[in-house]
Formats: structure tokens, C-alpha cells, sequence
């Protein structure tokens, strides 16, 4: 018989020096905003992506002339081009562009996860396109969520949950830790109604208050788009 494969959840940037160098795709999740945004944009055909981790990096870019997005808080961060809204990405400007992106958690995940053999950009709005791309690679598979500042957060965990229980379905992967075990039942739990779910959840109410309900829908919606971003060098590039 096939030895079967893994596929594991790892809640925080933090906690995922244990995952390290044991898996290699790491699949990246900031359903709320980054990795949407960023699959939104391949999606308008935007050419590739750089994502930065600190806005002094961005700055850099921007000097040379790079059309850069810069969010932090969930705020567009003042002198940069755009923040990290899906619907910045979907202009016919960025068609054939190169774009810069630093943002809180999301960029700062993609850089840490460098090194894995592939680094590959999920969230719900690719999610079925980017299980069947996983199933077709048949490699051990960690999905890094980029939480909130270190902190585990719902929705990125609900995704790593579903990218798991499709993974296991399929009898070709196995999991081993209490994490992908956890995230697999609160995906289960959700998977019905995600905005109902993450009404409470603290990345939602952060991105109300700052009256961004239609991004919180665009990125709760599910199987959108087919594209996957993987990073290639430091630039992410739809496959
Ligand atoms: O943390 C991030 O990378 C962002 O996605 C946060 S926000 O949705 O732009 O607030």
C-alpha cells in the first residue's frame, strides 16, 4: 500500500518553527485580507507579486518606482498606492503589472514560510481550485496561517481546516497533530455559514469598524477563482 502523506495546520507564524523543514508546501492563509487580495489580483492578471514584511522595504520599492500596497492595522498606510483590499487589485491598471505588498501578518507569513520547496498562496476564494492542485502534487502539505500579530485567529484556522478535511477525504493523507485535528472540526462547524461564524471573530469586527463589510463578503466567499500564486525566488507568480 501507498504510504500516505501528511497534512497538518499550523495556527501562528509563532508556533511554526515545530512545522519547519518536515513539509514541502507550505500553503499560506490570510483569508481576511492579504491572500485574498493577492489571489484576486493574479485573477485580474496582475503579473506577479513581492510581498515585503516591513514598510520601510515597501518604501524601497516604492522609490524605485514599483507600484507598492502597504496596510497596516487594516489601514491603507498613507504615501503608498493602495492597502490590502481585494477590490484594489481588480482595476484594468494593475493588468501586466508588477506589484509590492507589505501587510500586517499576511506578507510577514509568505517571508517566513521561504525555504519550504514550495510556497503556495491559499484562502477561501481559490480553496477547491487549490485542494485539487494539492492532490495532484501528492507531497506533505503544513498550511501556515498568518493569524493576528502572533495570535491564532478563526478564520484563517477554518480554511487550514478545510484544505485538511478535503486532504484526508481523499484516503491519500493522513494527520498527526491537534491542531489539524481542531481546525478540521471548526471548518466543519462553519462551513454552512462563514459570516455567520466569524461575527464575533476579532479580525471581523476590526475590518467593520473600519466599514470594510464588503471585503469581509468578497473574502468569505468561497471557490471563486481557479488561480494559485506560488512564490518563486521573492515573487509570487500564478502557477
Ligand atoms: O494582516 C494582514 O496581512 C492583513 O490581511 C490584515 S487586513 O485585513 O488588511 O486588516
Amino acid at each position: 500500500m501507498k504510504e500516505k502523506k501528511f497534512v497538518e495546520v499550523c495556527f501562528t507564524p509563532q508556533d511554526y518553527d515545530y512545522f519547519k523543514g518536515r513539509f514541502e508546501i507550505v500553503v499560506v492563509i490570510d483569508v481576511l485580507r492579504a491572500t485574498s487580495a493577492i489571489c484576486s489580483a493574479f485573477n485580474n492578471g496582475v503579473n506577479s507579486i513581492i510581498p515585503v514584511s516591513t514598510i520601510e522595504e515597501a518604501l524601497e520599492y516604492k522609490q524605485k518606482g514599483y507600484l507598492v500596497g502597504a496596510e497596516r492595522g487594516g489601514e491603507i498606510v498613507p504615501g503608498f498606492d493602495f492597502g490590502n483590499s481585494p477590490y484594489s487589485y481588480m482595476t484594468p491598471e494593475l493588468k501586466g503589472k508588477d506589484v509590492v505588498l507589505s501587510t500586517t501578518n499576511g506578507t510577514r507569513a509568505i517571508n517566513i514560510a521561504k525555504g519550504a520547496e514550495k510556497v503556495v498562496i491559499g484562502s477561501l476564494v481559490n480553496l477547491q481550485a487549490l485542494i485539487d492542485w494539492l492532490l495532484a502534487q501528492n507531497k506533505n502539505v503544513v498550511c501556515l496561517c498568518s493569524g493576528w500579530k502572533d495570535n491564532f485567529n478563526l478564520e484563517d484556522t477554518i480554511c487550514g481546516g478545510a484544505i485538511c478535511e478535503a486532504l484526508l477525504a481523499s484516503g491519500q493523507y493522513t494527520s498527526d497533530d491537534d491542531s489539524s485535528v481542531a481546525a478540521k472540526y471548526l471548518y466543519l462547524s462553519s462551513m454552512d455559514n462563514y459570516m455567520g461564524f466569524l461575527k464575533s471573530s476579532s479580525h471581523r469586527r476590526r475590518l467593520k469598524r473600519l466599514n470594510l463589510n464588503e471585503d469581509i463578503k468578497y473574502c468569505l466567499t468561497p471557490n471563486q477563482m481557479n488561480v494559485i500564486p506560488i512564490l518563486h525566488g521573492n515573487r509570487i507568480i500564478n502557477s
